[in-house]
């Protein structure tokens, strides 16, 4: 019989998942643990099959029929499998709910019910984050018709109660400066508000409600003048004629996900709040779904890794297991260490998120929640990028066929950097939040996470790193420009530094556990560099782009 190479096998993402069990261990209350456990055993077991049917099955991707054989305008979405099952998974685990209860953690036992779900979901994931966006925008605005009808929906545990909601923002006029919307909302005689326009990326059309940005008929132009409007989809079991679903995009990847362009011919809407400053209010909802984004992000890296370190133990080359080759081993070593290092940073914001939310924090938690935010999503959505594609490569020549299920993984990953804002828009915001005390915050409290570390170098250069980028900083403050053009490798230094200092604080607790790997990763995220800083060089860049 001639040669067949062993495919690689996924190991149950949660029982095998040493990084989150260490996580719940160290932060969730012992009484909370068992019914934890329940949903996420369940989650892995789900993300298990779903692995093992997507590497079985030619690949789907939603079709659209917008007509029927009468000419009927129909506008129907016929989903993937694992998208039906969205609704029945995410309530009977309480996806969404979990985030919402009444205690601190609530926010972490969601993210980790979420980044077990992610992949398995086939990016239902994408409007879930709306969803609970929306449900957050709503709880921030005090409108409590609005929440009263919503909420209920939004945060059910019952699937035919279940309500998925987009968020309307995105137009041809720009994904990123969001003040060129040209979506209008105009009031009937009757004091009704209707909204006639056209958005360009709706990826929640199956959805039963959105938040929607629209210009009150007659306010001015730019970002203020915007308001924040509440929309519902549905009349009855029909979509509302007023809402026309124009195509599908075709995408590089997330292909299972119907994002739609759409547009609103008069769709009955009701504002959130003032007439005004709609960005302000959707805020909310933008940084929670950038917190889903850095989760998504790290569970794309940690399957592309468990494959492949699966892959090392089976596949030989040169006589012996790829796992025993030097060079494979210390491929994998580093990926793991920026993937442990972007784990903790992506749970961290979960966790603040959790303790800010339910009034526990500190204040200069909230200032640190606001920085970290950006900081995880924009790392996170590069990294992933990186590691999806050195796995592949971990692979060899089967990393880039198709039906190995591997080359879907990298082509999903890419939309992490551009969902939710992309690097430059993200770092952009990373600089709105420094002007707060965001940087003195993090460098106290990145000051404790270090204290009583085992490892001085690492804790000298996350020290040096963090002073260099405080100097910088002070340097550039005054010249906006400048200031822009170095935000990004300052944005790159905040999130390594960060993860660096939280790598610490959990080898310092793992120490206690007698778990040396959480210092091992320490010491070689280091090792890779914390200083991104580069001079910005605007005559260079004129030269080169001339
Ligand atoms: C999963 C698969 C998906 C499938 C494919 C999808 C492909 C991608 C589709 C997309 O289009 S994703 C892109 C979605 N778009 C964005 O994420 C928006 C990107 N742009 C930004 O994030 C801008 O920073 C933003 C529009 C939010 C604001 O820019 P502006 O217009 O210059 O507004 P400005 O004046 O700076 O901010 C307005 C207010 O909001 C200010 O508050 P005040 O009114 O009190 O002064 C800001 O402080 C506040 N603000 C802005 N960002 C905030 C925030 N507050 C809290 N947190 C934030 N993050």
């Amino acid at each position: 019989m001639a040669f067949l190479q062993d495919a690689p096998r996924l190991a149950h993402p949660y029982r095998n998942d040493r990084l989150l069990l260490a996580l719940l261990d160290r932060v969730i209350p012992a009484q909370r643990r068992a019914a934890l456990d329940a949903d996420l055993d369940a989650l892995g077991d789900y993300a298990q099959f779903a692995w093992s049917r997507a590497t079985q099955s030619t690949r789907r991707k939603p079709v659209l029929t917008q007509w029927d054989a009468w000419g009927q305008r129909i506008d129907r979405i016929e989903l993937t499998t694992a998208w039906q099952e969205g609704p029945q998974v995410t309530t009977r685990h309480g996806v969404l709910t979990a985030g919402h209860e009444p205690h601190e953690c609530a926010r972490l036992e969601e993210f980790a019910r979420v980044y077990l779900y992610h992949l398995a979901s086939e990016f239902y994931t994408c409007p879930l984050a709306m969803t609970d966006g929306a449900a957050t925008a709503l709880k921030a605005s005090g409108n409590t018709a609005l929440q009263q009808r919503a909420l209920p929906h939004l945060l059910s545990r019952d699937p035919a109660a279940f309500w998925l909601s987009g968020q309307w923002m995105t137009e041809n006029t720009g994904g990123s400066d969001v003040g060129n919307t040209e979506t209008i909302a105009r009031q009937d005689a009757d004091g009704q508000w209707r909204l006639h326009g056209r958005k360009w990326f709706s990826s929640a059309v199956v959805g039963e409600a959105a938040l929607a940005l629209a210009r009150p008929e007659g306010a001015g132009s730019g970002t203020a003048a915007l308001a924040l409007f509440y929309v519902e989809t549905m009349d009855g079991a029909r979509r509302r004629p007023e809402l026309i679903i124009d195509r599908l995009k075709d995408k590089l990847g997330t292909q299972e996900l119907p994002t739609a362009e759409i547009h609103l011919d008069g769709l009955p809407a009701w504002p959130l709040g003032e007439l005004g400053h709609g960005v302000r209010q959707v805020a909310p909802m933008l940084n929670v779904t950038r917190s889903w984004n850095a989760i998504c992000a790290v569970a794309s890296m940690a399957r592309a890794i468990a494959l492949a370190r699966d892959y090392a133990a089976r596949r030989q080359a040169f006589g012996r297991p790829l796992i025993e080759q030097p060079l494979h081993a210390q491929t994998l070593a580093d990926m793991q260490a920026e993937f442990e290092g972007a784990f903790a940073l992506a749970f961290e914001v979960a966790h603040l998120l959790g303790r800010v939310e339910q009034g526990n924090a500190m204040p200069h938690e909230a200032a640190l929640l606001r920085l970290l935010t950006p900081l995880a999503k924009l790392w996170t959505g590069k990294l992933a990028v990186k590691l999806c594609s050195e796995a592949l490569e971990c692979f060899g020549g089967a990393g880039y066929i198709e039906d190995t299920g591997l080359p879907q993984l990298l082509r999903d990953a890419q939309v992490y950097a551009i969902w939710e804002g992309t690097t430059n828009v993200l770092s952009l915001d990373s600089l709105r939040a420094l002007a707060s005390d965001s940087f003195a915050a993090l460098r106290t409290v990145s000051a404790g996470w270090l204290d009583g570390s085992d490892d001085a170098h690492a804790a000298g250069a996350i020290r040096h790193a963090l002073d260099a980028a405080a100097e910088w900083l002070e340097r550039h403050a005054s010249t906006r420009d400048h200031l822009e053009a170095g935000a990004r490798g300052l944005a790159f230094t905040l999130a390594r530094c960060t993860a660096a200092a939280l790598l610490a604080r959990q080898a310092i607790w793992a120490r206690g556990q007698g778990d040396p790997r959480p210092a091992a990763a320490l010491h070689r995220f280091v090792g890779h560099g914390l200083d991104r800083l580069v001079a910005p060089d605007s005559e260079n860049a004129a030269l080169l782009l001339g």
